[in-house]
């Protein structure tokens, strides 16, 4: 048997290469908490889990993912079976509440050890790829029109991006929707614009601001209001014809389920990370297909080692209509992993190779690791 031996965890603080404004907090650096577990058979698997502007969007801080990994999730893993990915999370079920991302950046290194020790991927392992490149969206975020506008038209010209996301939220709806429209203008029909307000809107604003988003050709918006308001949701699913995409509502298959049951959105974001790992993530997709509901790859911007995981799963799933927005890694002025995932085309590229087809740059490891003792502001601001 192959034993678990050892399960270490890092926190990485890696800068952004421009503001990332969300309507709760702007980003400067992105933190991510590394996982890597060590097999008695010298085997390695690695994991990750990371949030969105320190604890600003959801309950899980990195501090919290990586102590809830130290001191509960890790030492009832030790001395089991390293192949038995299935026991290993059911156990952490019993013993762990909520905290899916810890979950998800444990359970993603169980399936990379299981996949590098059989010579097969991630995805062969969740029955195949039928896709070896997807579809990935660019988040126009850096809180200026202006700079957008020219972001978007470089990343159209070097055949990078056409989809855009626009972060809003922050402002009024008026000018959230001048702001969509200035950019929607801009770009022409070569491009699809979407939102994503991160719950910043009462009902009352969101009525007015899907109406707005409609008329200037917007495609979708992103999680409008709060995620606890799934009434709400509904009735702007049902009085709009803009599509209305569920997010930080999804926190994993009974959310899913809760909010397929009330035709509460059109389309699904599925993260890795908020479902609570990749097999949970699974369901979450297994879910929306059974209910007729759309289907998005959503990130939490992680580093390459995250995206390639999340890869590994999007790439078996068969229809993603609105495609992913896998280009995490792209955000950060630095690369983590020994080779990049590849970007071009509009496309991401699925890594190649066993497990979750990716390895790390020790030395960049190190350099951004919190415990090198580099000044670093790891928090999130307004
Ligand atoms: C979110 O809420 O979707 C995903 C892309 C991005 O720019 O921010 C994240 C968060
Ligand atoms: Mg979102």
């Amino acid at each position: 048997m192959t034993k678990i031996d050892k399960i270490e965890t890092r926190i990485l603080d890696i800068p952004t290469i421009r503001g990332h404004v969300l309507s709760m907090a702007t980003m400067r650096t992105q933190t991510a908490v590394l996982v890597t577990i060590r097999f008695s058979d010298g085997s390695v698997g690695l994991g990750e889990g990371t949030t969105i502007g320190g604890l600003s969007y959801c309950a899980e801080s990195p501090e919290s993912i990586r102590s809830a990994i130290d001191t509960y999730i890790a030492p009832t893993l030790i001395g089991r079976d390293g192949d038995d990915v299935n026991g290993a999370m059911q156990l952490i079920d019993k013993l762990v509440r909520d905290n899916n991302i810890a979950k998800a950046a444990v359970e993603i290194a169980l399936w990379d050890g299981l996949g590098k020790r059989l010579g097969v991927s991630v995805a062969q392992l969740f029955g195949g790829a039928v896709h070896d490149r997807l579809p990935v969206a660019w988040t126009l975020a850096s809180g200026n029109s202006d700079t957008d506008i020219a972001e978007a038209q470089e990343m159209i010209e070097t055949r990078r991006h056409n989809i855009f996301k626009l972060k809003i939220g922050k402002r009024s709806v008026r000018e959230d929707v001048a702001h969509v429209a200035q950019i929607k203008d801009a770009v022409g029909d070569g491009a699809s614009i979407r939102v994503d307000v991160n719950q910043a809107w009462s009902l009352a604003d969101a009525r007015w601001g899907l109406k707005g988003l409609q008329e200037v050709g917007c495609e979708l918006v992103e999680q409008p209001v709060q995620a606890r308001d799934i009434a709400a949701m509904a009735e702007l699913t049902s009085g709009h014809e803009i599509a209305v995409m569920a997010d930080e509502v999804l926190g994993g298959p009974a959310d899913a389920l809760s909010v397929a049951a009330q035709r509460a959105v059109d389309v699904f974001a599925v993260k890795v990370a908020q479902s609570g790992g990749l097999g949970r993530g699974a369901e979450v997709v297994a879910i929306a297909q059974s209910a007729g509901l759309g289907l998005y790859g959503g990130t939490m911007l992680e580093t390459g080692l995250g995206t390639a995981a999340a890869l590994q799963l999007f790439a078996t799933v068969e229809a993603l209509h609105w495609g992913t927005e896998f280009f995490g890694p792209l955000l950060l002025t630095d690369e983590i992993l020994a080779s990049p995932i590849g970007y071009k085309d509009f496309c991401v590229e699925i890594p190649q190779g066993p497990g979750i087809g990716v390895m790390l740059d020790p030395d960049k490891v190190d350099y951004f690791s919190r415990d090198s003792n580099r000044t670093i502001k790891a928090v999130a601001g307004v």
